[in-house]
This record gives C-alpha cells, sequence and structure tokens, in this order.
C-alpha cells in the first residue's frame, strides 16, 4: 500500500473513499497509513448512497490493453452499443455500456489509405451515433447529433483515412446524452500510422501503451453513479474519486527498464490533468490531438483537459527491479474556481493515476529521434477572415457559445471551403473549457492567458481555454459539411455548450 496515495488526498477525500461504511478501530491495520489530517471523525461524513463499499487497495489491479481492430489484418468490423456487465472490480459485475461486449472497448489500428468500414449497431433504449475524434471525414461519417440512429438501427461508417499518424479516438455524440454514454463506457482509442512515422522507429508492441483516464464514482455495490441529482453543480460537470485507466481502477503496470510510448487520452467528464511521474523528473513530449511534433519536447508535467490526447516518451532506464514509478495529476487548481460536487477531489486536488511496475532491466537501445514530423505552419496572413466564439453561461446557469443554446438545425457559422481562418475563442468565465471543433484541425497562434501549453505547438483539435482566456487558432478548412464545434466538457455540450459550422 502506498502511503502517498493517501497523503495526495484531501482530508474530507481521504476519510471518504477509505472509510466507506465500515467503522474504524484503533486496531484497524490500515490506521498507521492514514494521514493524522485525515480523521474520520473531523469531517462531515458523505452521503450514505455515494460511499464506495470498501476501500480499493490502489495498485493492486492488472492495468487491462484493449483488444485490436487492426485494419492491417480485416476489412471490416462491427460494433454494438449495448449494456454490458464487466468486471471492473474483481469479483464484481458493473453495469457498463460497450461497443463489443466488454471494457476496455477495442483500439481501432489503420494505415494512413487505408479505408475504414464498420457496422454500427444501437442497441441502447435511446438514439446515439458514434463520431470518430481527430478526424476529418465527410459529414455523413462524423457522427454530428442530428445523424443519430435509432433503437435496432443500424450505420454503416465507409471512408478513407487520409490523415497523418497520431492518436485520435471515438465516441458516441448524441445531443444531451453524450456524457452520459461516454462515462458508462462508450469510448475507444482510435491510432493512425503512417510511413513517415514508421521511419521513426518510436516504441512499438509492448512499449507502446495507451492510457485512457476517466474518473468515475461507483456505489456500494460497485455500480456505476453519474449525477447526482441533489447536487446541480454537477451540471457543471461531473467529478470522480476513482481513477480509472483503461477500465481499470489505479492500475498497475508491469514494465521493462527502457522507453515506453504512452499515447494518454483524457476521456473524463470534466477532469483536467496534470500528469507527471513521482521518481522521473522528465519525460519527452511527442505528439498532440491530430499528430506528432516537430521535435520532442522535455517536459516535467503536461496539463491534459478534456478530450485532448499527449503522446509522450517515459524512460525507466535507470529504474531497478522492484521499483516503481507511479504517474499521477498534480491537480490543477488555474482551471476552475467554480465548486463543483463538493464531495469529490476538486480541481487542485493531486491524484495517483497508475504505478509501473519494474521488473527486469534490458540494454535499451531505443533512441528518441531529434527530429520528428514537419508541421507546415499557417500564417495569420493566410486567414481571409477572423471570428470569435465566445464562451458563456446565461440566465439559468446554462453553459452556451456566444449565449446561444445548441440547435442543431440551426446554422452559426458559415465558412468557405478551401479557406483559412482565425477563430478568437474568449472565455467569459471563471473555468476552463477545452474547445473542440470538427471536421478540421487547427493551430495554436496565441493566448493571452499567463500559462504556456507545450501542446500548443502540435496539430491540435481540442485546445484548453482558460478563465478569462482568449485563444487563437488558425486552420484550414477542406472538408465541406455541417459539423459542430463546442465546450468537450461533457455536462456542456449536453446542456447546450455547442454550435454549428457549414463548410461549403
Ligand atoms: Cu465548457
Amino acid at each position: 500500500m502506498n502511503r502517498r496515495y493517501f497523503l495526495n488526498y484531501s482530508a474530507i477525500t481521504a476519510a471518504y473513499l477509505f472509510t466507506g461504511c465500515e467503522e474504524r478501530t484503533d486496531t484497524d491495520e490500515r490506521k498507521p497509513q492514514q494521514p493524522a489530517s485525515a480523521s474520520p471523525a473531523a469531517v462531515t461524513p458523505p452521503k450514505a448512497e455515494e460511499k464506495l463499499p470498501e476501500k480499493i487497495t490502489p495498485f493492486t489491479q492488472k492495468l487491462k490493453i484493449p483488444a485490436e481492430v487492426n485494419y492491417a489484418q480485416l476489412k471490416k468490423a462491427a460494433f454494438t452499443a449495448q449494456k454490458s456487465q464487466v468486471n471492473i472490480f474483481p469479483g464484481a459485475q458493473t453495469e457498463v455500456l460497450t461497443f463489443q461486449g466488454d471494457l476496455p472497448n477495442p483500439t481501432i489500428r489503420i494505415k494512413k489509405g487505408e479505408v475504414f468500414d464498420l457496422d454500427f449497431m444501437n442497441n441502447l433504449a435511446d438514439p446515439t451515433i458514434i463520431h470518430w475524434h481527430g478526424l476529418i471525414v465527410p459529414e455523413e461519417m462524423d457522427g454530428h447529433p442530428k445523424d443519430a440512429i435509432a433503437t435496432g438501427e443500424m450505420k454503416s461508417y465507409h471512408y478513407p483515412v487520409e490523415q497523418s499518424a497520431g492518436t485520435f479516438w471515438y465516441h458516441t455524440h448524441p445531443h444531451g446524452r453524450t456524457g452520459e454514454e461516454i462515462y458508462r463506457g462508450l469510448a475507444g482509442f482510435y491510432l493512425i500510422e503512417d510511413e513517415e512515422e514508421k521511419q521513426l522507429n518510436l516504441p512499438e508492441g509492448e512499449f507502446e501503451l495507451p492510457l485512457m483516464i476517466q474518473d468515475k464514482r461507483f456505489d456500494e455495490k460497485r455500480q456505476l453513479r453519474y449525477k447526482d441529482p441533489k447536487v446541480p453543480q454537477d451540471n457543471n460537470g461531473l467529478l470522480g474519486d476513482v481513477i480509472l485507466v483503461n477500465a481499470t481502477p489505479f492500475p498497475y503496470h508491469e514494465v521493462k527498464s527502457g522507453k515506453y510510448r504512452l499515447r494518454i487520452l483524457n476521456a473524463s467528464s470534466v477532469r483536467t490533468y496534470k500528469l507527471a511521474f513521482d521518481t522521473i523528473g522528465e519525460f519527452a513530449l511527442i505528439g498532440t490531438d491530430a499528430g506528432l511534433l516537430e521535435e520532442p519536447l522535455t517536459v516535467q508535467s503536461v496539463v491534459l483537459s478534456v478530450a485532448e490526447r499527449v503522446d509522450i516518451i517515459v524512460d525507466f532506464k535507470d529504474k531497478a527491479p522492484g521499483d516503481k514509478v507511479t504517474l499521477k495529476t498534480l491537480g490543477f487548481k488555474e482551471g476552475s474556481n467554480l465548486t463543483l460536487h463538493p464531495d469529490y477531489p476538486a480541481f487542485d486536488a493531486p491524484m495517483d493515476i497508475m504505478q509501473f511496475h519494474v521488473t527486469e532491466k534490458i540494454q535499451d537501445t531505443q533512441v528518441v529521434p531529434e527530429k520528428l514530423i514537419p508541421i507546415p505552419r499557417m500564417q495569420a496572413s493566410d486567414a481571409v477572415n477572423t471570428r470569435t466564439v465566445t464562451m458563456e453561461i446565461i440566465a439559468g446557469g446554462i453553459w452556451t457559445l456566444d449565449q446561444k443554446p445548441y440547435d442543431m438545425h440551426r446554422v452559426d457559422q458559415k465558412v468557405k471551403l478551401g479557406t483559412t481562418e482565425i477563430w478568437e475563442i474568449k472565455n467569459s468565465v471563471h473555468m476552463a473549457h477545452p474547445f473542440h471543433i470538427h471536421g478540421v484541425r487547427f493551430q495554436v497562434l496565441e493566448r493571452d492567458g499567463k500559462i504556456a501549453f507545450p501542446t500548443d505547438k502540435g496539430w491540435k483539435d481540442t485546445v484548453i481555454v482558460m478563465p478569462f482566456e482568449t485563444v487563437r487558432i488558425i486552420m484550414h478548412f477542406t472538408m465541406p459539411g455541417l459539423f459542430v464545434y463546442h465546450c468537450h466538457i461533457l455536462e456542456h455540450e449536453d446542456q447546450a455548450m455547442m454550435a454549428n459550422l457549414l463548410v461549403e
């Protein structure tokens, strides 16, 4: 048991998470590991129905690695959105939503130039649709909320993949239910490979790991709890106290003393992570949402808001068998001055995420290339138009873009196909929002805030906009059609913080 795990939580959370329904006694063997500040007697006990049934001992469950749907081996795949019972905790069944009956959902792996082909069946009780996050595909393939298919219906996706290598993902996107569907399971990785990336000889096979991070809440029966009807702040974003990586709570993964490529996705509802390792001071950022960087950037930590991805290389070379390295979030208090559910670790709460257990010393000959993939920079002078999109909260506490609650049939912006534009994304509230746009990728020109984000240097499809900050992005529109742009805090986009863009 890792003592730091306890210390990383606020007093309330530590007591909450680890006392559960049980009475503690002085003879409790776990007692000495609890920090003095976390005396259960000192805090108000949380509502009974929100407690975990018993303590979770972190780093005792093995990380699950998603199976792969690899288009080098098959021509067509099938997904069925469905209710499933899966093992998230040992010896317990948890009801979730899946695409193929289990979690984590499979990782799609496809090469640039190949054709993606998949039949999607909706066996949920409500209409739904899959969106391929970060992919630039025709409108009817994109998963616009207006294209949601009814229960019992099937939709065939068929499109060529023409983008460069990167770490993308897929999730359902029905209006008003995206948050709950992703939360209950409907998300997975979508990896595009290409020849240029292959030439770089990045770590692969067992040395390449997709890591999907999500914070969730469980009840005493180990079932997922979504929004708490008694706590209106949950409409501002759902925070959880159990961090799952690839659908495994606080997992561990056995590694050798070499370099690992970690492709990390934040598929949480609202939480922004500031990722770091406890005993490895630096790591290399090699890619962002929509592709590889021009050159690796050495960082000590990286901020990852909802829906963003980072591609990193971490080196365990100085570690010996028996050593343990913890991936954690340092907390990101700059991200929100808004109180969310008070019973769950807030934005500024440091939390452990998962642990790497070093089991074998190896001679690692892997080299991180000095140069990665050139990124042709779009210039502000290339832009034919500049627009402003404002993130605002309106009367009634409704999250909107430009003060207009989302209407899936209203066109909010018209863009000329083949042109380049600058969009100024303006945040007028005291909470950071990740801005995402479909059907196009972008580059960050500048932000007028205080924090510099190394991820701004790469190709993006989602960018964090800090409280009261304006971020200027530039993009070249190559795909005609009606697409959405929205805040990617799931409870915000479900509410009304979304708009339509027509490229023609
Ligand atoms: Cu938002």
